[in-house]
Formats: C-alpha cells, structure tokens, sequence
C-alpha cells in the first residue's frame, strides 16, 4: 500500500529513496517524504520570490531576538559620507526586520549596546579606541569587530581604515545574526586576501547576455542616464555583502557602443549608484576599437596614434568616472581583433592599453583564453605556451587573467598550468558562476566545492603547499595586483539568477575571493541559513545536498576526465559532435573514443601536455598510477578493458560513474521533496520544478553517452 502511495506521488518507489539518496555523503540526513514531520510551520510560510538574495534577514527565533537584544540596543554610524549612509540604512532594515522591533540608530550618545561602525578619520570615539596599529594590518578593505569601552559603557566596535571596510564589516556582523552566531564577545579581524574580487558580466548593448540563463540584463540602457532601476543599488548591496568590489559590466566579446559618448555618461550614472557600496566599474574593450570606433587607419599598439588615441579614451571615461577600474580584453581569441593581427604580440598590445589607464590609477585585465591553432595541436597547451614567453613583458598596472582549467569552463579540469608559472606578471583567476557547462540555470549544481578544489590544487611553484590560492594571493610571487573574477550569473528574473540554487554560486564567488581559505561546505552553509532557515536539520539537508550536487553533476555528464562531450548549446549530451567552425569546437576531438580505447593522451609519451606542470604534479599526471581518476581520460588514452583502480574494466566503471550520478539526481528530488514543510511554497515548487528536469536530462545524458560509447566499446550495456 505504501509503496504505492510512494510510486504515485513521486513516480519511484520506496526502494529507490533508499538507494539513490544523497548516498555516503548524507546518510542518516536525508528524510523521506513519509517520515517527514509535519511541521505546525507547513503552508504558513510567506511565498517568497527569491529577490532578496540572502539578505533577506528573516526574523529571529524568539529566544535569538532576545539574546541579540541584551547586546544591541542602538546603532551608531558614524559619518556622513554616501557609504556611512548606506551602512546606516542597512543596519537599520536588517536589525528592524530580524530582531521584530525598530533599532534606533543614533548620531551620539553611546549607551551600553550600542553597535558602534566607523573608521579612525570619519570618527573621534573610533580613534579613541588607539586600535591603529591592528586597523594598519586590515587595512582599508578589512575591518575589526570587538567589544570596547567608550564612556565607561560598553559597545561593539566595528571598525576599518577605510569606509568601504567599515560596509564589510557591517555586513559580517549581520550575518553572524543571520547565521544564528553569538555576536557577544566578538574578536574579529578580516582583511581580504586577494584585492580586485570581481565580477565579469557577459552583457550585450542589446539587453541579451551571452551564456545568461536568468533573463536579460539588468542594465536598462534605454532608461540610463535619466532614470534607474531599484535592481542597481540592489545589486551594489548583494555585492558588498561579500566583498565584491569590482564589476565588468559588458561581454568580453565587446561592442564599441560601451564606449562611445552615447553610452559614457549612461555608464558612469551606474557607477554613481555603486560608488557606496565600494564596486567600482569595468569595461571590456574591443582590440580594434581605434579603427571601428575611431576611425583610424590601424589598431597596431606599436603604432604613436593608436596610443594617443587609447590615452584620450581613457582621459575621456575618467573624467565622468573617476574611480573607474580598468579594461578587461579578450584579444586573438574566437575571432576577437589583437595584437596578432598587426604581428605584435599580447604583451604590446596590453602594454599600449594599460599606458593609456596608469596616470589614472586604471587596470588592464588581459584574458588568457587564447588558442591559436598554430601554437600547439593540443588546445590545452596553448596559451601556457604563448604567455610564459610573454613573463615579465608586461606593464605592473596588467594581470593575465586566467580560466580555472586549461581549455573552458567544463565540469572539471586540472588547474590552467599557467597559475604557478608566471613569475613576473599578475595573474588573477576567472571562474564561472553562470553554469554554462553545469546545467545552466536548470540544475542544482553548487560550485563551491570545484572552485575549492580549484583553489586547493596544489601547483607545486615553489615546492609543496604552493597552492593555486596562494599564487593568486601573491603569497607565492610578489605581484602587486592580486584578484579573482566570476562571470557571472544575475539577469532580470525575479530571483535574479533563474535557479535559486544558483544564487548560492554568485554567493560562494564572492566569498572565496575574500577568503580563499573559508571551507565550501561552511559557505554553503551561511547560504542556507541566509537564503532559506536556520532550523537545524534543514540546514544540514540542504548543505550535504548542495555539496554532493556537482560531483553528482559530473558523474552523469563527463566523468573520469572527459570534457566537451557536448554541442552548441553547451547543455546537452552530444558526444558525437564531430563537425563545427573548428576541430578543437567539436567533441571527437576531445574523446577520441575507438574501438580500442579512449581518451586524450597529454602523457610524455603522448603531446607532453603534463610537461607544463611543476615535476611532482607532472609526474604525477603522467603516470597510470598516480593519475587521480578524476582526470584519468584526460591525461592518459586507455583501453576499455583497462582495470581502475577499484579492479573494474574502464568500461564498466564509466557505467557505473553515470548510473551513479543520475541517481544522485533522483535523491537530491527525495531529499528536497522532504523539505517541503520548511521552505516556503512558492520557492519549493519552483526549485521542486527545475528537478524534474534535472532528473529527467541526466538520465538522458547517462543513456545518450553510454549508447554512444557503447558503438565503441561493444561491450554490454
Ligand atoms: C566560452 C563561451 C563563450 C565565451 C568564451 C570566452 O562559450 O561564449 O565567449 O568562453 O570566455 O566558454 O571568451
């Protein structure tokens, strides 16, 4: 009877809720359907739009509001810059709607729990606390939060060099109520570990968002300069929540019209509205923008008229917008004008940009993902080959920015060989939170765990614990610019990123950038408390849940080191894919599945790919037997007989690699059908929805790319 009633509700029975749970992961968490107590809580709570991001800062528990209140009993901002405005407008939504009852916030008058933010210029009470010494060591971005006493009361001080750092800390401090942490007896001190933590939006002048999966973009350009929409300031607020602190507005497949007298003054109205919040804005530049956007003759950088001509475009933006960033540049890259083109190489062609931005304080980012066919067969070692020659060669005000992995953004890659190896030139990493390769706004898919995996890898630079994160740092080499950029996910639908879950990536970028170090499964967990409850349980649920989700993700699409296995749209299974603009676009190149074998042998005895990591990791790569599996068909050619190392034939262990993942799926649907008395409705179903397709593609997926291989193999199914 019950497994019926089971069978009918969820179209799978009581035996598979138990076999495809989140498996080892989380087991003993998942709750079934049937067991699942009824919450009194069930269908009382408030829809919710998922607008609000994770700052939505629900009310606290009862006994949580008390607590708080016997510490917080007035704010005081100190101050009366745009950014001590916003702090105090924060503080005062947030503490209002967490604590049930209006916080007043006060000018003066210190009384025992007042929450006291400022920094030693804007305030004579916060220099009285002669925290100079350790303020000097977080700096104007970092902050302090500890007890102190002013006028023989007592008060929590936060407290920063600089005004945007005073905002951080404002923000920590709320999310420590938002997370249910005691904020008595704090003893706080952050400083941001890498200093440009941006965000790279791939938006056209036309409102449409190349590889955008939430709507279209949320630049209304017909509407700026005159008119702005409630979502920038919004989307400032969110960004600083975490420590973003720049924003590249435009794709990097760049349309002259961002920087043409038309749109400038639109532009620097958006900059306006984010200057409080410490975002400063970017703008992807075309290469050949002298020529298409100015007329001349050449775009050659070696050229004394192209130079001039960047130094007055650069003098012509900063003088609407003063604080701008820089230019982020793809050049020579998928069609994109470059230096190359006038026979000069990437460094010249920064170098003539990055001379045009300096007096100003301005940065070139000047992307990596380049790969020129006449570099290397291989399209993995192509740009480690053409940059490392370049090291040193370019200007100190220009960073190489570099993909995680050495091809694309693909569910997994090793770490790009070029973190580690540039000694002399900045590199920051690009990541991406758009989950273009990962299910795109239609799967759960958490991508804390990659980047940490990312993060953690070790490159070997400089001997052992010389890891991608600490490169990017400049703990490895000095650089005197350090960052990391996410593309990036928001567009005008409602939650701003399509998939709720999605949310948690924007999230999770921003944080690592902050903090390299702070755990993935501690930043998935800030999330749910912030995004959805902080009832025990569901936290756990939802933490373990996200955690498995792209390990799971993997597992169903390209696991054990295959990449690429799709088509055009870069969503579904399409391993056949043998014909596109260029080889190195399609999927056989990348599988080269035959009747003996498969894989893409990047061994020394294959193209030497495994050559461009430091001996140890290369080593490592290269043999059979230390190969982690997770990259085994990316470095090695294997025959279908060959035996993993759990004894099994390569064959059946991809089988089993994609039947597992695809039952991952279906328990992240049991588990999350399991909630439904602790989220609120309308985001329940939503999430709910976008599952069904979830389970329902990886599936497709696990039989489209095992039937395929299968025609190989001719091994049984
Ligand atoms: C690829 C995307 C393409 C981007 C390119 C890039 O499919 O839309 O323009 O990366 O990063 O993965 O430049």
């Amino acid at each position: 009877m019950k497994k019926n009633h089971l069978k009918k509700r969820t179209g799978f029975s009581r035996r598979d809720f138990v076999r495809t749970s989140l498996g080892g992961f989380a087991a003993g968490m998942v709750v079934l359907p049937e067991l699942a107590q009824t919450s009194p809580l069930q269908n009382q709570l408030p829809n919710e739009d998922g607008y609000k991001l994770w700052l939505r800062y629900a009310p606290l528990s009862a006994s949580g509001a008390d607590t708080i209140k016997r510490n917080v009993r007035q704010v005081q901002v100190e101050g009366s810059s745009s950014t001590a405005e916003v702090i105090r407008k924060e503080m005062t939504t947030a503490l209002t709607s967490m604590l049930g009852s209006s916080v007043s916030v006060v000018q003066s008058g210190v009384v025992d729990g007042t929450v006291l933010i400022g920094t030693p210029t804007n305030s004579s009470t916060i220099r009285g606390l002669r925290w100079e010494a350790d303020l000097a060591k977080t700096g104007k971005e970092g902050f302090i939060i500890r007890p102190a006493r002013v006028n023989n009361r007592t008060v929590i001080a936060i407290a920063s060099e600089g005004e945007t750092g005073a905002l951080y800390g404002a923000f920590h401090f709320l999310r420590l109520m938002q997370t249910g942490q005691p904020i008595d007896r704090l003893n706080v001190a952050e400083r941001p570990k890498v200093q440009m933590r941006m965000i790279n939006h791939w938006d056209n002048a036309n409102g449409s968002i190349e590889r955008g999966y939430a709507g279209n973009s949320l630049w209304q350009w017909a509407d700026l300069p005159g008119k702005f929409s409630p979502r920038y300031a919004d989307y400032a607020r969110v960004n600083a929540s975490i420590g973003i602190n720049g924003a590249v507005i435009n794709n990097v497949n760049a349309d002259i019209k961002f920087i043409s007298p038309e749109y400038l003054p639109k532009i620097a109205a958006l900059a306006t509205v984010w200057r409080p919040y410490g975002v400063r804005l970017y703008l992807s530049v075309n290469f050949s923008a002298p020529v298409t956007a100015g007329g001349m003759k050449t775009a050659d950088p070696m050229d004394p008229g192209v130079a001039t001509w960047w130094k007055a475009k650069a003098d012509e933006i900063y003088k609407l917008i003063p604080d701008f960033g820089g230019f982020l540049v793809k050049a020579n890259s998928e069609g994109q004008p470059g230096p190359k083109d006038y026979g000069r190489n990437h460094a010249e062609g920064a170098n003539v940009m990055a001379d045009a931005l300096a007096p100003h304080g301005g940065t070139v980012i000047w992307r990596a993902f380049i790969y020129d066919e006449d570099v290397d067969a291989d399209r993995a070692k192509r740009a480690y080959i053409e940059f490392t020659k370049l090291d040193g060669k370019f200007r100190p005000n220009v960073l190489i920015q570099v993909k995680n992995g050495a091809i694309d953004f693909m569910p997994r890659e090793p770490f790009h060989p070029l973190f580690g190896a540039m000694k002399q030139t900045s590199v920051m990493a690009e990541v991406q939170a758009t989950q273009e390769y990962l299910g795109q706004a239609k799967h759960l898919v958490y991508l804390g765990t990659m980047w940490k995996e990312f993060l953690d890898a070790d490159t070997y630079a400089k001997g052992k614990g010389s890891t991608v994160g600490k490169v990017l740092d400049g703990s490895i080499y000095p650089y005197r610019v350090t960052g990391i950029a996410a593309v990036t996910n928001p567009g005008l639908n409602a939650n701003w990123c399509g998939h709720h879950f999605s949310q948690s990536n924007w999230y999770a970028a921003g944080r690592l950038a902050w903090n390299h170090e702070l755990g993935a499964a501690q930043i998935a967990e800030e999330w749910t408390r912030m995004t959805f409850t902080n009832e025990a349980r569901t936290v756990q649920t939802i933490r373990d849940l996200m955690m498995a989700s792209r390990e799971a993700y993997v597992n169903y699409t390209m696991p054990l080191g295959l990449h690429h296995l799709i088509g055009g749209d870069h969503y579904a299974p399409m391993p056949q894919n043998a014909r596109a603009q260029r080889t190195d676009w399609t999927a056989v190149y990348y599988h080269q599945a035959s009747a003996e074998g498969i894989g893409f042998d990047r061994t020394m005895r294959g193209d030497k790919a495994v050559e461009q990591y430091f001996p140890p990791v290369r080593d490592m790569f290269d043999s059979l037997a230390t190969c982690p599996e997770q990259f085994l068909l990316w470095f090695h050619r294997c025959r279908w007989d060959y035996k993993v190392k759990s004894g099994k034939t390569l064959w059946e262990a991809l089988k089993e690699k994609y039947h597992d993942g695809a039952k991952q799926a279906m328990g992240f649907q049991t588990t999350w059908a399991s909630l439904a008395s602790q989220i609120d409705p309308q985001r329940h179903k939503e999430v709910a929805d976008r599952l069904v397709i979830q389970v329902r593609d990886s599936a497709a997926w696990r039989d489209q790319i095992l039937q395929y291989f299968q025609g190989f193999s001719k091994l049984p199914l």
